[in-house]
């Protein structure tokens, strides 16, 4: 059975982020997927100026319970940026109309990196995303969502193994089975992630060579390959490292290619090389 996903994120039309990333990659994975727009953006909110931003809460309630009448079954519920607070509650909503005991339901927190919130976050962000997070099966902040979740201050750029640990365990403890931090790294020249189930004693330590510069979007490019990974049947440590891989693989392709960094990264490039890995990819003789 092909599986199906909704993906509730904003769109942002220019810059690579959240739906834009989320929709191509789950369809290379396979994956039938749905989505909620939260807001509509002309680009991200990072390293660019004088952007539009459409909140579109009114929407998402309307919309969850005319696609519950359908009666879907949502193989995976994923959400990402919001556009406010409260939409964390219209969200919580929607899981009651969308989601069953069978949906994986998968948060990317994506509301803040390097020690900051993102612009436009207001201050309750992430005590509304913790309620999120509380209900899901596997969420995916970066070290400064994982922080701020907890209510703690941000350990710094180079948090050492112990306090990662501390981290997953005590957002484990939320809620969720699987707790996977990005933005991990214990020394300057490498980044990574940290995996950590429940079952787990320590995390799982996945690094790669850190390249100079800010990379927009790449967490959600990590997050969906993750994703789409996951569906396919691998365990979130071999998921996690393949979704860094191919990040590392799409950052590489920027800088090979010059780009503004803003436009955010091409993992376009990647994704035959991602359906390779998932075993999809067959040739056309089929057709
Ligand atoms: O990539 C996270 C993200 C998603 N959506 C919007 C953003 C950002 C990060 O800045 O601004 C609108």
């Amino acid at each position: 059975m092909q599986k199906r996903a909704m993906a509730v994120q904003d769109i942002s039309c220019v810059g690579r982020c959240s739906l834009t990333v989320a929709l191509p990659i789950l369809s290379a994975a396979g994956v039938n997927t749905a989505i909620v727009p939260t807001a509509l953006l002309s680009t991200h909110t990072g390293e660019f100026t004088g952007y539009t931003h459409l909140d579109l809460s009114d929407q998402l309630l309307p919309i969850a319970k005319h696609l519950g009448s359908l009666n879907l079954h949502y193989d995976a519920f994923y959400t990402g940026y919001l556009a406010s607070p409260t939409q964390a509650d219209d969200v919580l909503e929607m899981l009651e109309l969308l989601a069953d005991e069978q949906t994986h339901v998968f948060v990317d927190p994506a509301f803040g990196d390097h020690g900051r919130m993102y612009s436009l976050m207001a201050e309750s962000m992430p005590a509304q995303m913790r309620r999120l997070c509380q209900r899901a099966n596997t969420i995916v902040p970066n070290l400064t969502e994982a922080a701020f979740l907890l209510g703690e201050p941000y350990p710094g750029d180079h948090a050492d193994r112990a306090t990662v640990k501390r981290l997953c365990e005590r957002l484990c403890a939320l809620g969720p089975d699987n707790v996977i931090v990005t933005d991990v790294s214990f020394d300057p020249e490498y980044t990574g992630a940290a995996v950590f189930r429940r079952d787990m004693d320590e995390p799982v330590f996945l690094c790669h060579e850190r390249f100079p510069g800010v990379f927009h979007g790449t967490g959600d490019v990590f997050a969906s390959f993750l994703l789409g990974a996951i569906l396919n049947g691998l365990s979130p440590e071999a998921a996690a490292a393949l979704a860094l891989r191919l990040t590392r693989h799409s950052i590489r392709l920027t800088l090979d290619g010059g780009e503004p960094l803003r436009y955010g990264v091409r993992f376009e490039q990647a994704l035959p090389e991602y359906m390779a890995a998932l075993g999809l990819f067959k040739g056309v003789s089929g057709l």
